[in-house]
C-alpha cells in the first residue's frame, strides 16, 4: 500500500480544487481503501468527500425525491417514503452487501464503485481495463462475467443501486471544474467499447455530488439472485417499474444488473409488458425478451435463466402478484 496524502475538504469547491488525475474521492472509503490496500491503484492523495457538509440529506417532495451522494445505503434502506413510493430503490439499497457495509456505503460510491472481476483485482494482472494488452476473461475464467454488451472488456457493472434508479429515470449531479451540470443517470454509464479503462463518463476533477429521482409509480420491484446469500454481488438481477392503469400495463421500464458491463435497459422486455394485462406468461415473456439478445461466454450461460427468471419475478413483484 502507498503513502497518499490525505484531504478533508470542507466545501463541494475545494474538493473539486483538490483532485487531479492523481487522486481520488472518497465516500465511504469500502471499495477505494480496499483497492489500495490491494495495490490496484496508487493515489498520491485522497479527498474524504465526508468531510464536506449536506451531502448525506434525502429529500422527498411532490417532485421527487433527491439524495446525495454521500447518503448510506442504510439511510436509503430505511426511509419511510422512499419504501412507500419507491419500493425498487429501497429494495436495491437493502439488498447491498451486509450492515455493516450498507451503513458505510454512500450513493455516489455505489454507482463509482469498480468492477469486481478477478482479473481486475489482481495487482499482479495487467489486463486491457488498467491499460494492457488483453481481456484474460476470454480464454479464462469467465462464469461471473458478461453476457450483454460486453467487448473488448466483458466485467458486469456491479452496482445493485443503479439499475433501480435508472428504472425510475433518474438524474445525477456532477460538480466540476467549471460548474454543476445534470444528466440521465441512463448516460452516465459508459460501455468498454467506448472507453475500457472506465465505467462512466466523469473526469478526475469531477464528482457526483446528488442524485434525483422524479416520483413515479409505486409499482417497482427489485429482485437480485446471488451465490451467497448473506452478502454478494448480483450474479443477474432486475429492477422494474410499471405503470398500470385498469389492470393494463401503460409503460414499463425494466433494467438488468449483473449481466453487462453497465446497468442494462431491456427495450425487448418493456415492449412484451406495454399494452398487457400482467399475468405469469406474460412476465415469462418479458424475461425471455430481455436476454433475447444475449451472448454468452464460455462459462456463463446459466446467467441467461437466472436474468430471465429475476425479470419475471420482479415483474409479477411490481404488479402486486405474487411470483409464480
Ligand atoms: C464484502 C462486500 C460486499 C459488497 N456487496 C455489494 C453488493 O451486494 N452490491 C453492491 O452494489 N455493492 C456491494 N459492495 C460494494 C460497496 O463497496 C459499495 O456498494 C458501496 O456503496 C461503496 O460505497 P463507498 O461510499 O464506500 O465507496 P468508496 O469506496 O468511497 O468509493 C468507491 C469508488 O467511487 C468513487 N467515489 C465515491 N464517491 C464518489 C462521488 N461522490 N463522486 C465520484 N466518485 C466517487 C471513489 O473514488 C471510488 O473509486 C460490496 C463491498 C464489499 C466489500
Ligand atoms: S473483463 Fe475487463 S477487467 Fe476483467 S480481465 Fe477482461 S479487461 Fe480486465
Amino acid at each position: 500500500m502507498n503513502a497518499f496524502e490525505y484531504v478533508a475538504p470542507t466545501s463541494i469547491k475545494d474538493a473539486i480544487a483538490a483532485l487531479n488525475p492523481n487522486a481520488k474521492p472518497m465516500g465511504g472509503g469500502i471499495d477505494l481503501v480496499q483497492e489500495i490496500k490491494d495495490e490496484i491503484i496508487a493515489p498520491e492523495r485522497v479527498v474524504n468527500l465526508k468531510t464536506i457538509p449536506g451531502l448525506t440529506e434525502i429529500r422527498a417532495d411532490n417532485r421527487g425525491v433527491t439524495f446525495g451522494a454521500l447518503c448510506t445505503l442504510s439511510a436509503i434502506a430505511n426511509h419511510a417514503q422512499v419504501k412507500a413510493r419507491f419500493p425498487g430503490i429501497a429494495q436495491a439499497a437493502a439488498s447491498v452487501g451486509s450492515p455493516q457495509i450498507r451503513n458505510v456505503g454512500t450513493i455516489g460510491g455505489n454507482l463509482c464503485q469498480r468492477p469486481r472481476c478477478w482479473y481486475y483485482r489482481d495487482h499482479a494482472v495487467n489486463c486491457m481495463k488498467k491499460g494492457g494488452p488483453k481481456c484474460y476473461s476470454v480464454a479464462g475464467e469467465n462464469q461471473y462475467h458478461a453476457i450483454l454488451g460486453g467487448g473488448p472488456c466483458f466485467i458486469v457493472h456491479p452496482s445493485d443501486l443503479a439499475p433501480a434508479l435508472m428504472a425510475y429515470g433518474a438524474q445525477v449531479t456532477i460538480a466540476g471544474p467549471k460548474g454543476e451540470r445534470e444528466m440521465d443517470l441512463a448516460e452516465f454509464f459508459v460501455l468498454p467499447s467506448k472507453k475500457v479503462t472506465v465505467e462512466n463518463i466523469l473526469a478526475a476533477d469531477e464528482i457526483v455530488t446528488k442524485v434525483f429521482v422524479p416520483a413515479g409509480t409505486a409499482n417497482s420491484a427489485y429482485v437480485k439472485v446471488r451465490e451467497r446469500e448473506s452478502f454478494d454481488w448480483a450474479l443477474a438481477s432486475a429492477a422494474v417499474a410499471l405503470t398500470i392503469s385498469n389492470g393494463v400495463c401503460e409503460s414499463a421500464k425494466v433494467v438488468m444488473g449483473g449481466v453487462a458491463p453497465i446497468p442494462w435497459r431491456s427495450p425487448e422486455a418493456e415492449a412484451a409488458l406495454k399494452g398487457k394485462k400482467i399475468d405469469d406468461a406474460v412476465a415469462l415473456a418479458a424475461g425471455a425478451a430481455a436476454v433475447s439478445k444475449a451472448i454468452p461466454m464460455t462459462q456463463n450461460a446459466y446467467k441467461m435463466h437466472i436474468a430471465k427468471n429475476a425479470v419475471r419475478e420482479a415483474v409479477l413483484l411490481a404488479a402486486g402478484l405474487a411470483a409464480g
